[in-house]
Parts: C-alpha cells; sequence; structure tokens
C-alpha cells in the first residue's frame, strides 16, 4: 500500500481550510458563524442566498455536500459595490452576482464584473486574486457571432488587461455552465501574489489560438501560495485537452482518463518545481468534478474509485462546460503543512 500524506491541517496551519460537510449538518454552520469564511450551496433550485452564504443553481451528483471555508481567526463580512465579502488576517473570500439584463452583452457584464472584483480586492488590501470561480447560464450557447464563453472570455480578457498593473498573476480559475440564474463568480484573493504553474501536457489558456476564442482566456492552469506554515495548491478546472485540442469527444470514461492525466502531470509538474511532496492526484485535499450529463454520473464514480487508490473528498455537480464536446472537469485544492526549515 502507498503511504498517504494527506491529512488534517494542525490549528493554525494555514489561514483557512476547505470541506465538505453533508447537507444534512448545515446547522452547524450557525454555531460559530465568526469562523465562517464562506459556505456554498450547491442546489437545482436558484434560492437567494443567506448572509454569508452562497448558492450556485447545480444540481448535486450522489450526496449532497455544502462546502465549507472556515478560517481559524475570527473573520469580518461586508460589501463593497455589489460585491460580499469576508475576511481574516490573510484571505479576502468575496462572492458577487450580476444580473446579465442590466448590461447590453454578456461580454460588458464580464467586463464589469472583473472591474468590482479587482477593485474592492485592492480597497481592501488584497490586491491579488488567486482563484476564481466562474459561473454563467447557457455557456454554449450563442451572443451574437461568439459562443457566450468566448463573450465571457473577451469581457475577463478586456478588463484584466487594464489590471495587469495590480496584479501579475493569472489566477488559477473555472467556468462553468449554470441551467439558470445570473453571472455568479467567487474568488479568494491574497494580500501578496502567488506562483502560477501550468500543465507540461497543456499550452497555457492563454497561449490559445484565436480561433479558439477571439480574446484567449486568461487564467493558469494552477497557483501555488506559501502561507506562514502551509502551502496551498489551488488547481483549474481541468478537462480532456491536450495541447490545445479537446480529446475522446463524447467518451465520457476516455476524456476522465485524459484528464486525470493531465491533473497527475500537473501535480508532478508543481512537485519539480516547488518543494511540495504531492506526487500524485491520491494525495489531493479535496476534488471537485464538474459532470455534463447526470446520467453518467455513476459510471464516472465506478472509473474514478479504480484509477485512485484513496479518493479525496469529491464533489459532484451537474455543470455545463466551455466546450460543447466536453463531458466533464476535475478542480482540487491541495494543502500541505510546511516542514520546519
Ligand atoms: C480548458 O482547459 C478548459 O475560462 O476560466 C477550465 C478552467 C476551462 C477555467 C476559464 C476554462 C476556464 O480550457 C476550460
Amino acid at each position: 500500500m502507498p503511504e498517504f500524506r494527506r491529512r488534517t491541517p494542525a490549528l493554525g496551519a494555514s489561514p483557512f481550510y476547505v470541506n465538505y460537510l453533508p447537507f444534512d449538518r448545515a446547522g452547524e454552520l450557525s454555531n460559530d458563524p465568526h469562523h465562517l469564511l464562506a459556505s456554498i450551496r450547491y442546489t437545482a433550485e436558484d434560492t437567494d442566498s443567506m448572509p454569508g452564504q452562497i448558492t450556485v443553481p447545480m444540481k448535486p451528483l450522489g450526496k449532497v455536500l455544502i462546502e465549507v471555508w472556515r478560517s481559524w481567526t475570527p473573520v469580518e463580512c461586508g460589501h463593497d459595490d455589489g460585491i460580499s465579502f469576508s475576511r481574516n488576517e490573510d484571505v479576502l473570500f468575496g462572492h458577487l452576482y450580476l444580473s446579465e439584463h442590466d448590461y447590453e452583452s454578456l461580454d460588458a457584464a464580464t467586463f464589469t464584473a472583473y472591474q468590482r472584483l479587482y477593485a474592492c480586492a485592492l480597497d481592501q488590501g488584497f490586491p491579488h486574486p488567486l482563484r476564481i470561480w466562474n459561473f454563467l447560464p447557457d455557456i454554449n450557447g450563442r451572443e451574437t457571432y461568439l459562443e457566450r464563453y468566448q463573450a465571457f472570455c473577451q469581457g475577463r480578457h478586456r478588463a484584466l488587461e487594464q489590471l495587469a498593473t495590480q496584479s501579475r498573476l493569472l489566477p488559477a480559475a473555472s467556468a462553468i455552465g449554470t441551467r439558470g440564474g445570473d453571472l455568479r463568480i467567487y474568488f479568494l484573493a491574497a494580500r501578496e501574489p502567488g506562483n502560477q504553474v501550468e500543465n507540461p501536457r497543456q499550452i497555457s489558456a492563454f497561449h490559445y489560438p484565436p480561433h479558439y476564442s477571439p480574446k484567449s482566456p486568461v487564467f493558469s492552469r494552477a497557483v501555488i501560495k506559501r502561507w506562514n506554515a502551509a502551502t496551498h495548491l489551488y488547481i483549474s478546472g481541468t478537462a480532456s485537452i491536450v495541447g490545445y485540442k479537446s480529446r475522446h469527444a463524447a467518451d465520457t470514461l476516455a476524456q476522465l482518463d485524459e484528464t486525470l492525466n493531465n491533473l497527475e502531470a500537473l501535480v508532478s509538474h508543481a512537485g519539480c518545481l516547488y518543494p511540495l511532496s504531492i506526487r500524485s492526484v491520491n494525495e489531493l485535499s479535496l476534488l471537485k468534478l464538474y459532470v455534463r450529463m447526470a446520467s453518467d454520473h455513476e459510471a464516472i464514480v465506478a472509473r474514478l474509485n479504480e484509477r485512485l487508490d484513496a479518493a479525496p473528498p469529491t464533489l459532484l455537480l451537474q455543470g455545463d462546460l466551455c466546450r460543447s464536446d466536453l463531458c466533464l472537469e476535475i478542480e482540487g485544492l491541495y494543502t500541505e503543512q510546511a516542514t520546519a526549515n
């Protein structure tokens, strides 16, 4: 049996930790609201979120889990130009909803969302977004001459071009299609930047050829961030893409295998570049899977358990992916306590 290095972090080891809480234990969240950075519920009904709680209109597959971000130190909450946030000494966690109808296009709405997001992060003293999650309805639909995902990429690209002086770090990201609701974004930002990690099997998204998206998607494959006593690796949504081309159209299990190969390559690359002990996807702290067809759910879980000796806690959601030929996407988080040096 391989020895797995995944461990529960010790108190104070990192500025926050994330786990998945069974939905029937949601009541526990109100026991200690002062240490709650965020809780995220994925639910097919597009309900209004409670203060400090984020709702994303996506159907959970299998066990219903709440994503919980907890801080070791007390958090402060606030609002800034439509963004709700919570923060501790080290991190800012924010979220915003934008109604597309208030803007002339998805490009314009995304541009505004990113301007606000970066302005809020700067105002609060956390100018470097490390990880951003984007949710948009009808991601594969068309918007004038562009696909909606391309329109989103264009708005984000235009905004980040202007914001490059604030932070040169391209955050890790996910961009997922919902089946209703507004443009929703949540993010994690820090006072100091982390480092980008790219995937040796994939062309960097910001270098994708223009026919794929006239303005390229600006995100990095992963961001590594060293905290005082811990190191985090935030892995972007990863799909069955080699080079810049999608592989195994319409073959969900082949896509799953390719995606795991991509994740393995990324993790070992990160382990070569930085002093991390992680060597394989087995050792990640958390996984999240977005699956286009709910009916693929059981086959995916079976194959995942076959491929991984000890799969990390995994949240499965029904979500659409930015290319219509993609069946699934996987993101991950890794936490490692720093060794004394
Ligand atoms: C890809 O690798 C798949 O536009 O923010 C994954 C993660 C993908 C993030 C984004 C897109 C994004 O191109 C799609």
